[in-house]
Protein backbone atom coordinates (compact mmCIF):
# COMPACT_ATOMS: atom_id res chain seq x y z
CA UNK A 1 0.00 0.00 0.00
CA UNK A 2 2.80 2.26 0.79
CA UNK A 3 4.82 1.71 -1.86
CA UNK A 4 1.70 1.88 -4.56
CA UNK A 5 1.16 5.57 -2.69
CA UNK A 6 4.56 6.65 -2.66
CA UNK A 7 4.35 6.08 -6.22
CA UNK A 8 1.11 8.03 -7.02
CA UNK A 9 2.21 10.88 -5.36
CA UNK A 10 5.86 11.00 -6.76
CA UNK A 11 4.11 10.61 -10.62
CA UNK A 12 1.13 13.14 -9.06
CA UNK A 13 -1.36 10.43 -10.50
CA UNK A 14 -3.01 10.52 -6.62
CA UNK A 15 -6.20 12.41 -6.45
CA UNK A 16 -6.03 14.48 -3.64
CA UNK A 17 -8.77 15.73 -0.93
CA UNK A 18 -9.32 18.78 0.89
CA UNK A 19 -11.93 18.67 3.42
CA UNK A 20 -13.26 22.32 4.77
CA UNK A 21 -13.10 24.81 2.02
CA UNK A 22 -12.09 27.45 4.68
CA UNK A 23 -9.02 29.95 5.28
CA UNK A 24 -7.04 26.57 5.53
CA UNK A 25 -8.18 24.10 3.12
CA UNK A 26 -8.62 26.41 -0.07
CA UNK A 27 -5.66 27.35 -0.08
CA UNK A 28 -4.20 23.98 0.74
CA UNK A 29 -6.93 22.63 -2.33
CA UNK A 30 -5.09 25.00 -4.01
CA UNK A 31 -0.91 24.25 -3.79
CA UNK A 32 -2.03 20.41 -3.87
CA UNK A 33 -3.54 21.15 -7.54
CA UNK A 34 -0.77 23.67 -8.81
CA UNK A 35 1.81 20.98 -7.56
CA UNK A 36 0.09 18.88 -10.51
CA UNK A 37 -2.40 16.61 -8.78
CA UNK A 38 -5.81 16.14 -9.62
CA UNK A 39 -7.90 18.13 -5.72
CA UNK A 40 -11.72 17.33 -5.22
CA UNK A 41 -12.39 19.78 -2.62
CA UNK A 42 -15.17 19.04 -0.43
CA UNK A 43 -17.55 21.48 1.92
CA UNK A 44 -20.62 20.77 3.54
CA UNK A 45 -21.73 24.51 1.95
CA UNK A 46 -23.61 24.16 -1.22
CA UNK A 47 -22.85 28.05 -1.83
CA UNK A 48 -18.71 27.43 -1.15
CA UNK A 49 -19.08 24.57 -4.05
CA UNK A 50 -21.00 26.57 -6.27
CA UNK A 51 -18.74 29.71 -5.63
CA UNK A 52 -15.09 27.66 -6.26
CA UNK A 53 -17.10 25.44 -9.06
CA UNK A 54 -17.69 28.95 -10.55
CA UNK A 55 -13.87 30.18 -10.40
CA UNK A 56 -14.78 32.46 -7.81
CA UNK A 57 -13.09 32.36 -4.45
CA UNK A 58 -14.68 33.33 -0.77
CA UNK A 59 -11.05 33.39 0.74
CA UNK A 60 -9.20 37.03 0.58
CA UNK A 61 -5.62 35.13 0.32
CA UNK A 62 -6.72 33.06 -2.85
CA UNK A 63 -7.55 35.13 -5.98
CA UNK A 64 -10.63 34.04 -7.96
CA UNK A 65 -8.27 33.58 -10.73
CA UNK A 66 -6.13 30.96 -9.24
CA UNK A 67 -9.16 28.90 -8.67
CA UNK A 68 -10.80 29.79 -11.96
CA UNK A 69 -7.28 28.66 -13.94
CA UNK A 70 -7.13 25.24 -11.59
CA UNK A 71 -11.22 24.52 -12.10
CA UNK A 72 -11.13 25.58 -15.88
CA UNK A 73 -7.80 23.13 -16.39
CA UNK A 74 -10.16 20.21 -14.09
CA UNK A 75 -7.17 20.23 -11.44
CA UNK A 76 -9.56 21.51 -8.93
CA UNK A 77 -13.68 20.89 -8.36
CA UNK A 78 -15.56 20.92 -5.12
CA UNK A 79 -18.42 18.86 -4.26
CA UNK A 80 -21.39 18.06 -1.12
CA UNK A 81 -21.27 14.69 -2.21
CA UNK A 82 -19.66 12.77 0.81
CA UNK A 83 -19.61 9.23 -1.49
CA UNK A 84 -17.06 10.69 -3.61
CA UNK A 85 -14.76 10.93 -0.75
CA UNK A 86 -14.19 6.98 -1.75
CA UNK A 87 -12.17 8.26 -5.15
CA UNK A 88 -9.38 9.59 -2.91
CA UNK A 89 -5.89 8.15 -2.19
CA UNK A 90 -5.23 11.36 0.69
CA UNK A 91 -7.44 13.77 2.31
CA UNK A 92 -6.13 16.43 4.70
CA UNK A 93 -9.00 17.82 7.03
CA UNK A 94 -9.38 21.32 7.75
CA UNK A 95 -12.34 21.31 9.30
CA UNK A 96 -13.52 24.34 12.47
CA UNK A 97 -12.64 23.13 16.04
CA UNK A 98 -14.29 26.11 17.74
CA UNK A 99 -14.97 26.31 21.75
CA UNK A 100 -18.35 26.12 23.22
CA UNK A 101 -19.96 28.75 25.74
CA UNK A 102 -18.06 27.14 28.34
CA UNK A 103 -14.91 27.15 27.02
CA UNK A 104 -14.98 23.24 26.08
CA UNK A 105 -13.28 22.20 22.66
CA UNK A 106 -16.13 21.78 20.18
CA UNK A 107 -15.38 18.72 18.44
CA UNK A 108 -18.47 18.18 16.48
CA UNK A 109 -16.95 19.10 13.26
CA UNK A 110 -14.07 16.63 13.51
CA UNK A 111 -16.35 14.02 14.55
CA UNK A 112 -19.14 14.82 11.58
CA UNK A 113 -15.56 15.18 9.19
CA UNK A 114 -14.25 11.53 10.46
CA UNK A 115 -17.47 10.03 10.41
CA UNK A 116 -17.69 11.22 6.69
CA UNK A 117 -14.55 10.30 6.05
CA UNK A 118 -14.72 6.68 7.77
CA UNK A 119 -17.70 5.74 5.76
CA UNK A 120 -16.64 6.08 2.52
CA UNK A 121 -12.56 5.36 3.46
CA UNK A 122 -10.87 2.39 1.25
CA UNK A 123 -7.36 0.21 1.76
CA UNK A 124 -4.86 2.38 0.83
CA UNK A 125 -5.45 6.18 1.65
CA UNK A 126 -3.77 8.59 3.66
CA UNK A 127 -5.45 10.70 5.89
CA UNK A 128 -4.36 13.78 7.59
CA UNK A 129 -6.27 15.94 10.04
CA UNK A 130 -4.87 19.76 10.17
CA UNK A 131 -7.73 21.12 12.48
CA UNK A 132 -6.10 22.77 15.80
CA UNK A 133 -7.27 20.39 18.50
CA UNK A 134 -6.26 18.51 21.84
CA UNK A 135 -3.36 16.02 21.51
CA UNK A 136 -4.29 12.89 21.36
CA UNK A 137 -7.15 13.42 19.03
CA UNK A 138 -6.13 11.79 16.08
CA UNK A 139 -5.25 8.55 18.03
CA UNK A 140 -8.42 8.48 20.11
CA UNK A 141 -11.15 9.84 17.51
CA UNK A 142 -10.13 9.37 13.77
CA UNK A 143 -7.74 5.93 14.36
CA UNK A 144 -10.82 4.18 15.97
CA UNK A 145 -13.11 4.97 13.33
CA UNK A 146 -10.95 3.77 10.56
CA UNK A 147 -9.78 0.32 12.31
CA UNK A 148 -14.40 0.19 13.20
CA UNK A 149 -14.26 -0.23 9.06
CA UNK A 150 -11.32 -3.40 9.54
CA UNK A 151 -8.69 -1.20 8.43
CA UNK A 152 -5.03 -1.72 9.79
CA UNK A 153 -3.50 1.94 10.20
CA UNK A 154 -0.02 2.17 8.88
CA UNK A 155 -1.01 -1.06 6.44
CA UNK A 156 -4.23 -0.84 5.17
CA UNK A 157 -4.52 3.15 5.51
CA UNK A 158 -2.33 5.94 6.97
CA UNK A 159 -3.09 8.18 9.45
CA UNK A 160 -1.23 11.46 10.80
CA UNK A 161 -1.69 15.15 11.83
CA UNK A 162 -0.30 18.07 10.53
CA UNK A 163 -1.06 21.65 11.81
CA UNK A 164 -1.98 24.52 10.15
CA UNK A 165 0.09 27.64 10.39
CA UNK A 166 -2.28 30.01 8.22
CA UNK A 167 -1.74 33.65 8.63
CA UNK A 168 -4.96 35.34 7.22
CA UNK A 169 -3.44 38.38 5.43
CA UNK A 170 0.10 37.44 5.71
CA UNK A 171 1.89 37.74 2.58
CA UNK A 172 5.15 36.95 3.46
CA UNK A 173 4.27 34.03 5.50
CA UNK A 174 2.20 31.77 3.07
CA UNK A 175 0.96 27.98 2.61
CA UNK A 176 3.67 27.15 0.47
CA UNK A 177 6.46 28.09 2.60
CA UNK A 178 5.42 28.50 6.01
CA UNK A 179 7.32 25.04 7.33
CA UNK A 180 4.66 21.79 8.14
CA UNK A 181 5.15 19.95 10.65
CA UNK A 182 3.67 16.10 10.48
CA UNK A 183 3.31 13.15 13.05
CA UNK A 184 2.03 9.94 11.79
CA UNK A 185 0.23 6.77 14.29
CA UNK A 186 3.40 4.58 12.18
CA UNK A 187 6.63 5.72 10.73
CA UNK A 188 5.15 4.64 7.55
CA UNK A 189 1.98 7.36 8.30
CA UNK A 190 4.73 9.85 8.88
CA UNK A 191 6.32 8.85 5.67
CA UNK A 192 3.22 8.85 2.86
CA UNK A 193 2.40 12.39 4.60
CA UNK A 194 5.94 13.98 4.42
CA UNK A 195 5.99 13.07 0.46
CA UNK A 196 2.76 14.27 0.26
CA UNK A 197 3.40 18.03 1.35
CA UNK A 198 6.77 17.55 -0.03
CA UNK A 199 4.98 17.89 -3.25
CA UNK A 200 4.10 21.71 -2.60
CA UNK A 201 5.46 23.11 0.92
CA UNK A 202 8.77 24.29 0.60
CA UNK A 203 9.82 22.96 4.15
CA UNK A 204 7.79 19.45 6.12
CA UNK A 205 9.32 18.84 9.73
CA UNK A 206 8.28 15.30 10.71
CA UNK A 207 7.99 14.73 14.47
CA UNK A 208 7.29 11.85 16.25
CA UNK A 209 3.77 10.98 16.68
CA UNK A 210 0.44 12.74 16.08
CA UNK A 211 0.70 14.03 19.50
CA UNK A 212 4.06 15.68 19.07
CA UNK A 213 2.22 17.41 16.05
CA UNK A 214 -0.67 18.36 17.83
CA UNK A 215 1.22 20.23 21.07
CA UNK A 216 3.48 21.90 18.39
CA UNK A 217 0.44 24.14 17.16
CA UNK A 218 -0.31 24.71 21.19
CA UNK A 219 2.68 25.45 22.19
CA UNK A 220 2.83 28.10 19.51
CA UNK A 221 -0.16 29.85 20.13
CA UNK A 222 -0.17 29.30 24.22
CA UNK A 223 3.27 31.08 23.35
CA UNK A 224 1.80 34.29 22.05
CA UNK A 225 -1.40 34.09 24.38
CA UNK A 226 0.79 33.59 27.52
CA UNK A 227 3.75 36.37 26.37
CA UNK A 228 0.61 38.89 25.47
CA UNK A 229 -0.96 38.52 29.08
CA UNK A 230 2.47 39.06 30.59
CA UNK A 231 2.91 42.13 28.93
CA UNK A 232 -0.68 42.92 29.49
CA UNK A 233 -0.07 43.09 33.55
CA UNK A 234 3.08 44.99 32.67
CA UNK A 235 1.09 47.59 31.11
CA UNK A 236 -1.09 47.78 34.33
CA UNK A 237 2.63 47.57 36.22
CA UNK A 238 3.82 50.24 34.44
CA UNK A 239 0.37 52.65 34.89
CA UNK A 240 0.37 52.19 39.10
CA UNK A 241 4.23 53.15 38.73
CA UNK A 242 3.76 56.20 36.87
CA UNK A 243 5.81 54.52 33.90
CA UNK A 244 5.13 54.31 29.81
CA UNK A 245 4.67 50.72 29.01
CA UNK A 246 5.70 51.47 25.31
CA UNK A 247 9.02 53.10 26.28
CA UNK A 248 10.04 50.01 28.62
CA UNK A 249 8.98 47.50 25.60
CA UNK A 250 11.15 49.95 23.40
CA UNK A 251 14.22 49.58 25.51
CA UNK A 252 13.83 45.96 26.22
CA UNK A 253 13.43 45.69 22.43
CA UNK A 254 16.89 46.87 22.19
CA UNK A 255 18.11 43.73 24.05
CA UNK A 256 19.40 41.81 20.40
CA UNK A 257 19.37 38.02 22.62
CA UNK A 258 17.08 36.45 25.06
CA UNK A 259 13.50 39.20 24.01
CA UNK A 260 10.78 39.42 21.85
CA UNK A 261 8.83 42.05 22.04
CA UNK A 262 5.00 41.94 22.39
CA UNK A 263 2.88 44.70 22.72
CA UNK A 264 0.06 44.96 25.53
CA UNK A 265 -3.68 45.81 24.40
CA UNK A 266 -7.19 45.81 24.75
CA UNK A 267 -7.30 42.06 24.97
CA UNK A 268 -6.87 39.42 22.38
CA UNK A 269 -9.26 37.94 19.62
CA UNK A 270 -9.13 35.90 16.52
CA UNK A 271 -9.61 32.37 15.69
CA UNK A 272 -6.27 31.15 16.89
CA UNK A 273 -4.54 32.80 20.26
CA UNK A 274 -7.68 33.04 22.79
CA UNK A 275 -9.11 29.49 21.68
CA UNK A 276 -6.34 27.07 21.13
CA UNK A 277 -5.09 27.15 24.65
CA UNK A 278 -8.05 26.00 26.30
CA UNK A 279 -7.77 22.87 23.92
CA UNK A 280 -4.77 22.13 25.76
CA UNK A 281 -6.19 22.78 29.06
CA UNK A 282 -9.27 20.57 28.68
CA UNK A 283 -7.44 17.66 27.95
CA UNK A 284 -5.25 18.18 31.01
CA UNK A 285 -7.83 18.73 33.38
CA UNK A 286 -9.04 14.80 32.03
CA UNK A 287 -5.33 14.13 33.75
CA UNK A 288 -5.99 16.00 36.53
CA UNK A 289 -3.59 18.35 35.98
CA UNK A 290 -4.36 22.25 36.24
CA UNK A 291 -2.51 25.11 33.28
CA UNK A 292 -1.61 27.34 35.52
CA UNK A 293 0.20 29.61 33.02
CA UNK A 294 -2.69 28.90 30.28
CA UNK A 295 -5.52 29.91 32.95
CA UNK A 296 -3.59 32.85 33.95
CA UNK A 297 -2.76 34.37 30.94
CA UNK A 298 -6.45 33.56 29.15
CA UNK A 299 -7.62 35.50 32.96
CA UNK A 300 -5.42 38.72 32.08
CA UNK A 301 -6.31 38.49 28.46
CA UNK A 302 -9.82 39.06 29.09
CA UNK A 303 -9.77 41.22 31.59
CA UNK A 304 -8.29 43.81 29.31
CA UNK A 305 -11.53 45.33 28.18
CA UNK A 306 -12.40 45.91 31.22
CA UNK A 307 -9.33 47.83 32.37
CA UNK A 308 -9.68 49.88 28.90
CA UNK A 309 -13.46 50.78 30.05
CA UNK A 310 -12.23 51.95 33.64
CA UNK A 311 -9.50 53.96 32.04
CA UNK A 312 -12.65 56.07 30.20
CA UNK A 313 -14.56 56.17 32.49
CA UNK A 314 -11.35 58.02 35.14
CA UNK A 315 -10.23 59.98 32.33
CA UNK A 316 -14.09 61.39 31.82
CA UNK A 317 -14.34 61.39 35.40
CA UNK A 318 -11.31 64.01 35.52
CA UNK A 319 -13.61 66.07 33.21
CA UNK A 320 -16.33 66.03 35.33
CA UNK A 321 -18.80 63.79 32.93
CA UNK A 322 -19.75 60.67 33.89
CA UNK A 323 -19.71 57.37 31.37
CA UNK A 324 -23.40 57.45 31.54
CA UNK A 325 -25.03 59.89 28.52
CA UNK A 326 -21.58 60.49 26.94
CA UNK A 327 -20.71 60.16 23.53
CA UNK A 328 -18.39 57.57 23.08
CA UNK A 329 -16.58 56.61 19.63
CA UNK A 330 -14.69 53.55 19.08
CA UNK A 331 -11.70 53.60 16.75
CA UNK A 332 -10.75 50.26 15.16
CA UNK A 333 -13.06 47.22 15.75
CA UNK A 334 -11.37 44.68 13.99
CA UNK A 335 -9.79 41.89 15.86
CA UNK A 336 -6.08 43.35 14.74
CA UNK A 337 -4.52 46.34 12.73
CA UNK A 338 -5.36 46.15 8.95
CA UNK A 339 -8.13 42.97 8.75
CA UNK A 340 -11.89 42.99 8.31
CA UNK A 341 -11.95 40.30 10.98
CA UNK A 342 -13.74 40.63 13.70
CA UNK A 343 -13.70 36.83 15.39
CA UNK A 344 -13.45 37.43 19.00
CA UNK A 345 -12.27 40.82 18.78
CA UNK A 346 -11.77 42.47 22.63
CA UNK A 347 -13.88 45.63 20.62
CA UNK A 348 -16.68 43.86 21.57
CA UNK A 349 -16.09 43.37 25.21
CA UNK A 350 -15.44 47.22 25.53
CA UNK A 351 -18.34 48.24 23.19
CA UNK A 352 -21.22 46.04 25.88
CA UNK A 353 -19.45 47.14 28.42
CA UNK A 354 -19.52 51.54 27.93
CA UNK A 355 -23.31 50.34 26.79
CA UNK A 356 -23.76 48.74 30.20
CA UNK A 357 -22.78 52.07 32.09
CA UNK A 358 -24.91 53.80 29.70
CA UNK A 359 -22.68 55.91 27.30
CA UNK A 360 -23.94 56.32 23.79
CA UNK A 361 -21.28 54.23 21.98
CA UNK A 362 -20.53 54.80 18.06
CA UNK A 363 -17.61 53.28 15.94
CA UNK A 364 -15.33 53.96 13.18
CA UNK A 365 -13.60 51.19 11.19
CA UNK A 366 -12.12 51.14 7.40
CA UNK A 367 -11.85 47.26 7.66
CA UNK A 368 -15.31 46.72 9.07
CA UNK A 369 -18.58 48.70 7.53
CA UNK A 370 -21.04 47.15 9.90
CA UNK A 371 -21.56 44.16 12.35
CA UNK A 372 -24.27 42.48 13.93
CA UNK A 373 -22.63 40.68 17.04
CA UNK A 374 -23.49 39.46 20.42
CA UNK A 375 -26.80 41.44 20.75
CA UNK A 376 -24.85 44.55 19.14
CA UNK A 377 -25.54 45.87 15.82
CA UNK A 378 -23.96 48.83 14.46
CA UNK A 379 -22.72 50.75 10.98
CA UNK A 380 -19.02 51.90 10.83
CA UNK A 381 -19.58 55.92 11.26
CA UNK A 382 -18.29 58.61 9.33
CA UNK A 383 -14.67 59.99 10.76
CA UNK A 384 -15.25 63.50 10.44
CA UNK A 385 -14.41 66.63 12.11
CA UNK A 386 -18.18 66.70 13.56
CA UNK A 387 -18.13 63.08 14.75
CA UNK A 388 -14.68 63.74 16.34
CA UNK A 389 -15.48 66.80 17.74
CA UNK A 390 -18.49 65.38 19.29
CA UNK A 391 -17.15 62.51 21.04
CA UNK A 392 -16.90 62.76 24.77
CA UNK A 393 -13.99 60.42 24.19
CA UNK A 394 -12.30 58.67 21.52
CA UNK A 395 -11.35 54.69 21.88
CA UNK A 396 -8.31 53.39 19.90
CA UNK A 397 -9.02 50.09 20.60
CA UNK A 398 -7.47 48.65 16.79
CA UNK A 399 -4.91 50.46 15.35
CA UNK A 400 -5.77 50.38 12.05
CA UNK A 401 -2.82 52.11 9.84
CA UNK A 402 -5.32 53.85 7.61
CA UNK A 403 -6.47 55.96 10.20
CA UNK A 404 -4.86 59.66 10.26
CA UNK A 405 -4.16 59.37 14.19
CA UNK A 406 -2.86 63.53 13.97
CA UNK A 407 -6.24 64.56 12.72
CA UNK A 408 -7.87 62.39 15.72
CA UNK A 409 -5.64 64.14 18.23
CA UNK A 410 -6.36 67.73 16.82
CA UNK A 411 -10.27 67.36 16.86
CA UNK A 412 -10.95 64.79 19.39
CA UNK A 413 -11.25 66.70 23.04
CA UNK A 414 -10.52 63.43 24.94
CA UNK A 415 -8.56 59.75 23.65
CA UNK A 416 -7.54 57.06 25.23
CA UNK A 417 -5.28 55.13 23.06
CA UNK A 418 -4.40 51.13 24.30
CA UNK A 419 -1.90 50.85 21.23
CA UNK A 420 0.27 53.63 21.16
CA UNK A 421 -1.45 54.55 17.81
CA UNK A 422 -0.95 58.20 18.80
CA UNK A 423 2.99 58.21 20.05
CA UNK A 424 4.29 59.85 16.89
CA UNK A 425 1.19 62.63 16.72
CA UNK A 426 2.14 66.38 17.45
CA UNK A 427 0.17 67.95 20.47
CA UNK A 428 -3.29 68.96 19.36
CA UNK A 429 -6.33 69.56 21.17
CA UNK A 430 -6.88 66.34 22.46
CA UNK A 431 -6.24 65.32 26.16
CA UNK A 432 -4.51 61.65 25.34
CA UNK A 433 -4.91 58.80 28.15
CA UNK A 434 -2.59 55.77 27.39
CA UNK A 435 -2.86 52.52 28.42
CA UNK A 436 -0.30 52.83 30.91
CA UNK A 437 -0.48 56.71 32.09
CA UNK A 438 2.76 57.80 32.50
CA UNK A 439 2.49 61.39 35.24
CA UNK A 440 4.94 60.50 37.32
CA UNK A 441 7.46 60.13 34.90
CA UNK A 442 7.12 63.15 33.32
CA UNK A 443 7.27 64.51 36.99
CA UNK A 444 10.30 62.45 37.29
CA UNK A 445 12.53 63.47 34.43
CA UNK A 446 11.59 66.98 35.82
CA UNK A 447 13.36 66.11 38.83
CA UNK A 448 16.01 64.77 37.40
CA UNK A 449 16.98 67.77 35.01
N1 LIG B 1 -1.94 40.88 20.24
C1 LIG B 1 -1.53 41.73 21.26
N2 LIG B 1 -0.20 41.91 21.46
C2 LIG B 1 0.74 41.28 20.70
C3 LIG B 1 0.30 40.42 19.68
C4 LIG B 1 -1.04 40.23 19.46
O1 LIG B 1 -2.35 42.31 21.96
O2 LIG B 1 1.93 41.49 20.93
C5 LIG B 1 -3.37 40.65 20.05
C6 LIG B 1 -3.84 41.02 18.67
O3 LIG B 1 -4.29 42.36 18.65
C7 LIG B 1 -5.00 40.04 18.44
C8 LIG B 1 -4.58 38.82 19.21
O4 LIG B 1 -3.59 39.26 20.16
O5 LIG B 1 -6.20 40.55 18.98
C9 LIG B 1 -3.99 37.72 18.34
O6 LIG B 1 -3.00 38.34 17.57
P1 LIG B 1 -1.94 37.47 16.67
O7 LIG B 1 -0.88 38.43 16.24
O8 LIG B 1 -1.52 36.27 17.39
O9 LIG B 1 -2.78 37.18 15.37
P2 LIG B 1 -3.65 35.92 14.99
O10 LIG B 1 -4.73 35.64 15.96
O11 LIG B 1 -4.04 36.15 13.58
O12 LIG B 1 -2.61 34.72 15.13
C10 LIG B 1 -2.14 34.13 13.98
C11 LIG B 1 -1.60 32.82 14.46
N3 LIG B 1 -1.34 32.00 13.31
C12 LIG B 1 -1.74 30.71 13.37
O13 LIG B 1 -2.29 30.23 14.33
C13 LIG B 1 -1.43 29.91 12.18
C14 LIG B 1 -0.32 33.03 15.24
O14 LIG B 1 0.30 31.75 15.48
C15 LIG B 1 0.63 33.88 14.46
O15 LIG B 1 1.85 34.04 15.20
C16 LIG B 1 -0.02 35.23 14.25
O16 LIG B 1 -1.16 34.98 13.40
C17 LIG B 1 0.92 36.20 13.59
O17 LIG B 1 2.11 36.18 13.94
O18 LIG B 1 0.41 37.02 12.80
Amino acid sequence: MKAVLLEKIERRTAHIGVIGLGYVGLPLAVEFARAGFRVLGYDVSERVVKLINGGKSHIADVSASAVADLVRTGKLEATTDATRLGELDAMSIAVPTPLAKTRDPDMSYVLSATETVARSARPGQLIILESTTYPGTTRELLQPAMEARGFVVGSDVFLAFSPERVDPGNERWTTKNTPKVVGGITADCTEVAVALYSSCIEKVVPVSSPEAAELTKLLENTFRSVNIAMVNEMAIVCDKLGVNVWEVIDAAATKPFGFMRFTPGPGIGGHCIPLDPHYLAWKMRTLNYKTRFIDLASEINSEMPMYVVKKVSAALNEERKAVKGSRVLVLGIAYKRDIDDMRESPALDVISLLQELGAEVSYHDPHVPHFAEDGIRLKSVALTEGVLRDADAVVIVTDHSSVDYQRVVNEASLVIDTRNATSRTMTGRAHIVSLSDSPLSSKAVGASS
